[in-house]
């Protein structure tokens, strides 16, 4: 087991590993940049060493810079979290070239999955439903309209570094297809220096739906359910719940083994998460897979009761699961919602600043993991996630409740943030049926500005 753990990040998430680390005995170390000198992971990590300025480039994303860190501390491992170095698999190599184990997957997984095409293919090959579309790297406009006659319109143009929505387009004719192959070609390129794009059929109001993977080196690989992560605006997800409303047992149990199928044929090792889009009708396909901790783990962990950094941890390490897939039993309801320092009435324009009033919820069926205090100043250089307010419950309905009740008590002040808008999609119908797909938020959005 390791003895010392570096936390290449910031905010809530270096929050949350460093809360694990000190219940598995292990020491930690905290990176900072100038701008969070003052944080929270400074103060609960035993040691802090600030590895540049205040933008990401400069620090959470300075690779010799953090190298140096881990060196210096004389860590055995260095852990993630979400966004900054965690899918970058130069960054892994590195690690291991210095004897230092990256808490994640190994190298070649982060590179296959990073390629879009590459690992619709494998998943093809492997017998995952993929959504129709081009096989390989659309290079002409002769390919792409062929491939839209094929399947039929509207269909998406996605570049194969992108992921998560980025860099992705409609076309619902062959003139738009045209037009959207240059210039998705050309802002990949300048993007993520890779210009190669795909074409797929464009799903009408899908739910998007990705499954927890688990997996150690020795090919042990469960999955931990499902989070519907359907409400969402600008590919930013606002709201994530384990289980999911449209995901029955036996679809549960059907995608779920497709799910573990996925990420052993990637040679997959650590915590991962496989994306699908699910049809109303029951059809759904693999879109891409995640080889990171994700920001809605919690949701998992609190339906399936494992902490999901202690095992990425423990398998790291080297450790074998301490589960099979009938161990894992999901248990009644949670939801998550991501508070953002936002102003959802403008646009959803950032709001740093000083929090000069902090009461977060608490009560039966709470969890907040955040960073943030009485007297933090939010910083603009960074990510506007402040807290994750988590509700459970033991049905949908009564983790609905809490959440009501918890953003009611939520106090934080004077920012604005996205709370008065999570209040508002709790009290829609809508939400409370479950019947929601890919186009909630701009109604509800609209909704709200009539009022
Ligand atoms: C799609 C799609 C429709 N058809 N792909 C992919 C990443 C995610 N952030 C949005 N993605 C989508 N990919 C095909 N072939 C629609 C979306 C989509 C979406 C999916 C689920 C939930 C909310 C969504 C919001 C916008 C777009």
């Amino acid at each position: 087991m390791f003895s010392k753990i570096l936390i290449a990040n910031r905010g809530e998430i270096a929050v949350r590993v460093i809360r694990t680390c000190k219940e598995m005995n292990i020491r930690t170390v905290a990176v900072y940049s100038e701008a969070d000198r003052n944080s929270l992971h400074v103060r609960l990590a035993d040691e802090a060493i600030c590895v540049g300025g205040a933008r990401a480039e400069q620090s959470y994303l300075n690779i010799p810079a953090i190298i140096s860190a881990a060196e210096i501390a004389d860590v055995d491992g260095i852990h993630p979290g979400y966004g900054f170095l965690s899918q970058n698999a130069h960054f892994v190599e590195i690690c291991e070239s210095c004897n230092i184990t990256f808490i994640g997957p190994p190298a070649s997984a982060i590179r296959l999955m990073g390629d879009k095409i590459a690992a619709k293919d494998l998943m093809r090959k492997a017998g995952i439903p993929i959504v129709p579309g081009s096989m390989a790297a659309v290079r002409n406009k002769e390919d792409a309209l062929k491939t839209a006659r094929r399947i039929g319109y509207p269909v998406i143009v996605k570049a194969a570094a992108g992921g998560g929505g980025r860099g992705m387009r409609v076309c619902h004719n062959d003139v738009r297809l045209i037009s959207a192959l240059m210039t998705c070609q050309a802002e990949a390129k300048a993007s993520f220096g890779n210009g190669d794009v795909f074409v797929e059929k464009c799903l009408e109001q899908p739910r998007h739906i990705e499954f927890q993977i688990l997996a150690d080196r020795a090919g042990h690989t469960i999955h931990l359910g499902e989070r519907d992560c359907t409400i969402q605006r600008r590919h930013q997800k606002l709201i994530e719940e384990s289980p999911s409303p449209a995901v029955d047992a036996k679809l549960r149990r059907k995608i779920g083994e497709l799910a573990v199928r996925a990420a052993k044929a990637a040679d997959y090792a650590s915590v991962g998460t496989i994306e699908f889009l699910l049809n109303k009708d029951g059809t759904f396909y693999f879109i891409e897979m995640n080889t990171r901790i994700q920001v809605e783990h919690p949701v998992t962990e609190m339906v399936t009761g494992i902490d999901l950094i202690k095992e990425q941890i423990r398998v790291a390490a080297g450790e074998t699961l301490g589960l099979k897939q009938d161990d894992v039993a999901l248990d009644g309801w949670a939801i998550e919602c991501r508070i953002n320092a936002e102003d959802p009435s403008n646009g959803f324009a950032p709001s740093p600043g000083r929090i000069t009033e902090y009461q977060p919820p608490g009560g039966r069926g709470v969890r907040v993991d955040t960073h943030v205090f009485a007297g933090y100043d939010v910083p603009p250089f960074y990510d506007s996630l402040l807290a994750k307010l988590i509700t459970t419950g033991r049905t949908r309905e009564d983790a609905i409740r809490v959440m009501q009740r918890a953003l009611d008590e939520f106090l934080l002040e004077p920012i604005r943030t996205t709370i008065p808008l999570h209040k508002q999609i709790f009290s829609d119908p809508t939400f409370w049926r479950g019947q929601i797909s890919t186009d909630y938020i701009d109604r509800q959005l609209q909704l709200g500005e009539s009022e």
